[in-house]
């Protein structure tokens, strides 16, 4: 028998509707989000970022799912079709997806809280005791049930998730600042100076953009809000800031319970971050264990053969040393180095390639040499390109960040247009 605590927190995500928002356009991720939304961007050698908050759901034990779609949202339907169906209808447990139908006006989704008033029918025939909102777009191994247990202890109406960040950074989150029982007395959305915590100068309380709600108290926002002249319908912008005065919010501070320090969490906006969290999962024990038999990812997968390194006809080594290389994948007499490579890539002859992360279906042609890039998906490159060498150049034909990370899209190598 489990003990009595671990019994009340299943009780609590049993009777928790999670909402994943996975349908804004994350436009900062450049040409990886011009055919996908954020959500449904590759990561980590097999997995696409959505499968972060839902097989965080999932361990929760929360087994009621909405994801609420909109944006380019074809291959995050296709994935959650193809991966997530396997929850049972008939205890009540599902993943659905929500697009944007219009089922209130003739508007799409605006703002988040816009996304959510828009099902609030559905949400109704739920009938669930709290509502966890979640963005699609996030990396990080969360036990919701913990922050649900603190908003039910706290006696909140609302409860926000949030870490410590450095002040620039607290740039572009929501900034909070709390009393001494955790209450949120102030929320700036994005400010441009925002307020350092007591003691700690050069950090700010950022908001992770994750919501607990007690049901009612959603539902009287929401109208509240869709009735607000002037509003954009949007959490972090309208409603916290709205509510924070008469109502009881509470910040729920998300830490390594094992280490007792601040948890993994990434926000992969940009592409330089999104580089540098893939790559970091190559280190002997990063920050990010995949391998966590205790908290799995799971994921669609296709059926592959083991990835291969094998001899080219004239005897030169394949070989990966200091990488992660996915099933389907051929490195054939060239080298792969500090590098990712998902699905089914295949590396030809005299290629070298390092500092790299290479989405599914790729292939690299003989006596390429690539060096801090990120190739999308479908790129077959041609024999002799030589990337990451020269950033000027690059430029000229492909996307180059300011941390001076290729990205290379099968447009740029003049494939046909996906218009
Ligand atoms: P942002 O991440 O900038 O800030 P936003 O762009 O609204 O907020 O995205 C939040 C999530 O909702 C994303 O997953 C996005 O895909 C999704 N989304 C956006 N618009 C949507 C729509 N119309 N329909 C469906 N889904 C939509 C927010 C908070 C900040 C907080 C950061 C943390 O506003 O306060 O600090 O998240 O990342
Ligand atoms: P993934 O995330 O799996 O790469 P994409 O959305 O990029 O998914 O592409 C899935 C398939 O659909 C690809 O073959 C791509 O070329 C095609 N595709 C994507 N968007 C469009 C579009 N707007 N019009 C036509 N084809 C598209």
């Amino acid at each position: 028998m489990k003990p009595k605590s671990q019994r009340f927190v299943s009780r609590l995500t049993r009777d928790t509707l999670a909402l994943i928002l996975a349908g804004g356009r994350g436009s900062r991720l450049k040409q990886l989000t011009l055919w996908r939304a954020k959500p449904a961007v590759p990561f980590g050698g097999k997995f696409r970022i959505i499968d972060f908050p839902l097989s965080n759901c999932i361990n929760s034990g929360i087994r009621q799912v909405g994801v609420l779609t909109q944006y380019k949202s074809h291959s995050l339907i296709q994935h959650i079709q193809r991966g997530w169906s396997f929850l049972r209808g008939e205890f009540g447990e599902f993943i659905e997806l929500w697009p944007a139908q219009q089922r209130i006006e003739t508007s799409w989704y605006e703002g988040t809280a816009d996304a959510v008033y828009q099902n609030l029918d559905i949400i109704r025939d739920h009938n669930p005791e709290y509502i966890l909102v979640l963005a699609g777009d996030h990396i990080y191994k969360m036990d919701y049930g913990d922050m649900i247990a603190h908003h039910v202890e706290s006696g909140a109406d609302m409860t926000v998730g949030c870490l410590e960040v450095d002040l620039e950074t607290a740039r572009s989150f929501g900034v909070m600042a709390i009393d001494g029982e955790g209450r949120v007395r102030r929320f700036d959305e994005k400010p441009d100076q925002p307020q350092p915590m007591p003691n700690k100068p050069d950090r700010a309380l950022a908001s992770m953009g994750i919501y607990v709600f007690s049901r009612d108290f959603l539902y009287d926002q929401l109208v509240q809000d869709a009735d607000t002249p002037g509003s954009s319908h949007d959490f972090g912008k309208d409603v916290i800031p709205q509510v924070i005065e008469r109502c009881r919010v509470m910040a729920y501070p998300f830490r390594d319970v094992q280490k007792g320090t601040q948890a993994y969490w990434r926000d992969v906006g940009t592409i330089d971050s999104y580089w540098n969290a893939n790559l970091e999962l190559i280190g002997v024990t990063p920050e990010l264990n995949l391998y966590d038999e205790e908290w799995p990812i799971w994921t669609y997968q296709e059926q592959l053969p083991p990835a291969k390194f094998v001899f080219d006809d004239d005897d030169r080594r394949g070989m990966a040393v200091d990488s992660m290389v996915s099933g389907g994948c051929i490195i054939s007499g060239s080298t792969v180095r500090h590098s990712l490579l998902f699905s089914n890539v295949t590396v030809n002859s005299y290629a070298s390639l390092s500092d790299s992360v290479v989405l599914p279906d790729v292939d690299i042609g003989r006596n390429c040499s690539i060096h801090r890039a990120v190739i999308d998906q479908g790129c077959r490159i041609p024999e002799g390109t030589t990337i990451g060498e020269d950033p000027q150049e690059d430029a000229k034909r492909f996307y180059v960040s300011e941390g001076g990370v290729t990205v290379v899209t099968p447009e740029m190598l003049g494939s046909p247009s996906r218009h």
